[in-house]
């Protein structure tokens, strides 16, 4: 893989325009400008900053600076996918192909996108709905992959603006030019004023992606630091808006009965009289809400409620009593941020977080919820309609990171789960984040997919999201791939469908929520929820992609595994890597070829093959990764399992050819001869 870039800088003076291009390190002085750009070498790449200020002897004529763009032109016969960051939380983001360009808004649809505002959701809204043909576009950062080895683009300054970033591809599918442009203000440059600054860095994934989090100075939440999932129960998806007090309590009491480990309980849309209105509760929730946060802290779990700060409905008092606290349209009448009419009344609106007002209610509201009610996450919505519209001389970026910190600040000591916002802006202000679009009660929404709205509610683009969005988590936050579905009522998905939501989830997320009742599973569907506990912290995630088809390599504490992933309608053949493998659903496997259905997924354990070693489990998804403690001297191995793990069953272990058993916790154990090696199962049971 090799790169070169340079930059192109537009500015105005007296509104008369300049411009300078090929600009690469070093200083240009030009009319009424002098212009510096540096680079620094980093340990995995380069960091690029390009400022202006007035020349020396033109410091009355302040420049604007108009445009500025930096160019990376990429080759590499091994290019093998590009991903561009979508705008906000829901907006579609997936690796793909080179030459692969995603469909645009179809403007044959133009009458419903316009009846229900679907621009507002997402960028189409500020950056139009026609891009050039030929090109692909995201915000903030982009990974190209070259196999095992990838380049990261990104922005280093995203608090100041946000950065768009385009994709060119050659026709040759081996090369093309990536595009970073930042978002600049238009205040005239007085002093020294830094336009751009950017991170190009190469090597492994992972490793970049904490690289380019540390040059742009962003820190993970206390709370997220090394921690293990969060799991818990969200009303959303299976009571919608019209979840009540008794929906609740009934969970909570499953959660309780069946002595699950989940630890959040958060009560989604629907418990307010109207969004907007926060501090008028729903008669479906008769005793308020404070007394209802109490039980569920009296039982153990951690209450959380779901708000929307930055919008309010048409039908809402705050919006009929207050007008004018909300961004205005070119029209002068206030700025919808989209239209609900199946789950709220219609339209709803985009607040001036601005404005003295609106700051003070907010700061009610907040004070309410989490002072006097006792809430300790908040799930906080439509972030993005913040900034819909922005006052002159703000950036959107600026703006809506300003926002972010407002929220921050009147959220006090509660957790945030940001939702509908652009993740850079959340970076660090929020404990964990959505990186996806809402989950689906069926794999693909056909009608808003033929629209090609990149926001829409959508199982397939959640997954997608999931996957591609992966490198963020335990980075700028704790990553909510949103729930999974793993119930036989008021759900369409299929069993295969329902079980790659769960593995995906379970693997590249930090918080794992479901809506389901787990007291109303069968034995079985409890058995396959339990297996998931304990959540434990993937490491060393790596994901090699052919069309939606994935590959992917993890490990918890010392035990790799392999997941395939099938998110194709077609069945496929996948490569498992050589040696013994262990899977939840297959047993022993050796390497070589997995067919796997459309929409379907599995998970295996590389077996080790040194001494004896952890060769799987029965009832857990990631088998294995319920041993917490594993110590081997000779023949004598002594082992824990997590108290977190609440599924019967077995362990097994491998014992090379010579040894015909072993002692666990003193207790001798007999192998049984498996041709190349000796087995020896453990009742769990055994072991607590
Ligand atoms: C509550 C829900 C849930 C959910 C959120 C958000 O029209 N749209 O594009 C659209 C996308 C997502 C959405 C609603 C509308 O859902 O993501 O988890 O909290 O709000 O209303």
């Amino acid at each position: 893989m090799e790169y070169n870039w340079n930059i192109a800088f537009t500015y105005t003076l007296a509104n008369e325009p300049f411009e300078l291009g090929s600009l690469g390190a070093g200083t240009v002085f030009a009319e009424g400008v002098r212009v510096v750009t540096e680079k620094q070498e980093r340990s995995t790449g380069e960091e690029i900053q390009l400022s202006a200020e007035p020349a020396p002897g033109a410091e009355g004529l302040f420049p604007v600076a108009r445009k500025v763009q930096l160019t990376v032109s990429v080759r590499g016969s091994d290019l093998e996918g590009v991903m561009l960051n979508g705008y906000q939380s829901w907006t579609e983001t997936r690796e793909r192909d080179p030459g692969d360009l995603p469909r645009r808004l179809r403007s044959l649809f133009r009458p419903w996108i316009n009846k229900y505002l679907l621009r507002r959701y997402g960028d189409a809204w500020f950056t139009g709905d026609h891009f050039p043909r030929g090109e692909y576009h995201g915000f903030s950062w982009a990974l190209l992959r070259f196999g095992s080895h990838s380049l990261l683009l990104g922005g280093l300054s995203e608090n100041g603006g946000f950065s768009r970033i385009r994709w060119k591809p050659e026709a040759s599918g081996r090369g093309g030019k990536l595009i970073f442009e930042p978002e600049l203000s238009e205040a005239p440059i007085s002093g020294v004023r830094q336009l751009l600054h950017v991170a190009l860095l190469q090597g492994r994934e992972e490793e970049l992606f904490h690289q380019w989090a540390a040059l742009a100075g962003i820190s993970l939440p206390e709370a997220v630091r090394g921690a293990s999932p969060v799991s818990g129960w969200t009303s959303w998806y299976d009571y919608y808006e019209k979840v009540t007090e008794k929906d609740v309590l009934k969970v909570l009491d499953s959660w309780g009965r069946l002595n699950l480990p989940g630890t959040c309980m958060q009560i989604d849309d629907g418990w307010q009289h109207r969004v907007g209105d926060w501090l008028k509760v729903k008669d479906t929730f008769p005793r308020g809400m404070g007394p209802l946060a109490e039980d569920i802290r009296r039982a153990g779990r951690e209450p959380g409620l779901w708000l929307a700060p930055f919008v309010a409905e048409e039908a809402s008092e705050l919006f009929q009593d207050h007008r004018d606290w909300f961004l205005l349209g070119k029209n002068g009448e206030p700025l919808a941020a989209g239209y609900n009419p199946f789950n709220w009344s219609g339209r709803f609106y985009a607040l001036d977080y601005r404005h003295p007002d609106v700051r003070n209610y907010l700061r009610r509201v907040f004070k309410t919820v989490v002072g006097e009610w006792g809430f300790r996450l908040l799930k906080l919505d439509f972030l993005y309609a913040a900034v819909l519209d922005v006052p002159h001389g703000y950036t959107r970026g600026g703006a809506m990171r300003e926002a972010m910190e407002f929220i921050r600040e009147i959220s006090a000591d509660a957790r945030i789960l940001g939702c509908g916002v652009p993740l850079l802006s959340a970076a660090g202000l929020v404990d964990y984040c959505r990186i996806g679009g809402d989950v689906g009660l069926s794999w693909e929404d056909r009608r808003l997919e033929a629209l090609a709205y990149p926001e829409r509610v959508s199982t397939l683009n959640s997954l997608r999201n999931c996957i591609s969005r992966r490198g963020l988590d335990g980075v700028l936050f704790g990553n909510d791939p949103d729930v999974f579905i793993l119930r036989d009522w008021n759900c369409s998905l299929k069993e295969p469908e329902k079980y790659t939501l769960f593995l995906c989830n379970n693997i590249f997320g930090s918080l794992l929520f479901t809506s389901d009742d787990p007291g109303m599973y069968t034995a079985e569907t409890l058995a396959l929820f339990r297996s998931a506990f304990p959540m434990r912290r993937k490491e060393h995630l790596s994901v090699d992609r052919i069309g939606e088809r994935y590959q992917v390599r993890f490990s918890i504490g010392r035990l790799q595994y392999t997941a395939l992933i099938n998110l194709e309608e077609r069945h496929h053949r996948f490569e498992l890597p050589p040696g013994l493998h262990y899977g939840a659903a297959t047993g022993f496997r050796r390497g070589g070829e997995v067919e796997l259905k459309g929409r379907s997924s599995a998970c295996f354990l590389a077996v080790g093959d040194e001494g004896i070693s952890i060769a799987g489990s029965t009832g857990q998804l990631f088998p294995g990764s319920e041993i917490e403690r594993f110590q081997v001297q000779d023949d004598e191995v002594s082992m824990e399992i997590s108290p977190e793990a609440v599924c019967e069953g077995e362990i097994y272990l491998r014992l090379p050819m010579h040894l015909k058993g072993c002692t666990i916790n003193g207790t001798p154990f007999t192998g049984e001869d498996k041709v190349d090696f000796n087995l020896v199962v453990i009742p769990k049971s055994h072991l607590r």
